[in-house]
């Protein structure tokens, strides 16, 4: 897979995409993650993308200039199966959204910034918008690493236990249960007896158990789909 991200903070997203798993997964060869500063493509001497907005009003606005020169740049040499911009107003994050795009082939992610981009880029080159929450953060970066973390660990290959991203929380509708390591006893505090047992059915049914339990408790929402 590859991702290129359009941002005006690309040393934020370097930073990000140089460590962990993630760095793994692109010296791995899985993925590759593309970090482009939109201010390359901008004609103006200054190198500013934003203006003030038409009509008046608070905040500046991300031109279409620099970010269609940035993307078509981009669509000349592959086709993408999604233009992705990361807003606030866009369809909030889940694991089946992230599951979909983990699929594809080739994504751009544009980083929203200011009051966000004008209305022209969203109507003639995004094919998907996107946000992370019901918060607001100061920039689309974050969210451009979220959700480009949250991708790149279902790539298969990139985790070291290939079946560990299936047991994640989320993935069948229900949070993880719990887990323990050694030692089995801890100052008196002891792991379940069932996990020490080596019944493997009894133990599959004792996680689902406790899933089941714990999403009932912290996320009752989750069950009612
Ligand atoms: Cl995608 N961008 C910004 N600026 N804030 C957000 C978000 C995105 N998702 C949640 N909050």
């Amino acid at each position: 897979m590859r991702i290129d991200i359009i941002t005006c903070l690309p040393r934020l997203l370097d930073s990000f995409f140089g460590h962990s798993i993630l760095h793994r997964a692109q010296q791995g060869g899985q993925v590759e993650v593309l970090v482009h500063d939109l201010r390359d493509y901008t004609a103006d001497k200054h190198r500013r993308i934003d203006d003030y907005p038409f009509g008046g009003g608070a905040g500046m606005v991300m031109q279409i200039e620099p970010i269609a020169k940035c993307i078509r740049n981009l669509q000349a040499e592959r086709t993408y199966d999604d233009v992705i911009y990361m807003t606030p107003d866009g369809e909030r994050l889940a694991q089946p959204l992230v599951n979909r795009l983990s699929l594809a082939q080739n994504l751009i992610i544009l980083c929203g910034h200011y009051k966000g981009v004008d209305e022209r880029v969203r109507e003639h080159f995004i094919t998907r918008e996107i946000s992370i929450g019901d918060y607001v953060l100061s920039g689309g970066e974050l969210a451009a690493a979220v959700l480009s973390d949250a991708i790149i660990r279902l790539i298969p290959g990139v985790l070291g236990d290939e079946t560990s991203a299936l047991t994640d929380s989320f993935q069948d509708d229900l949070l993880a249960p719990p887990i323990y390591t050694r030692p089995a006893n801890f100052e008196g505090w002891n792991v379940p007896d069932i996990l020490l047992s080596g019944h493997e059915a009894m133990i599959d049914n004792w996680r689902h158990e406790q899933a089941l339990a714990r999403t009932q408790a912290r996320r009752p929402d989750l069950l009612d789909k």
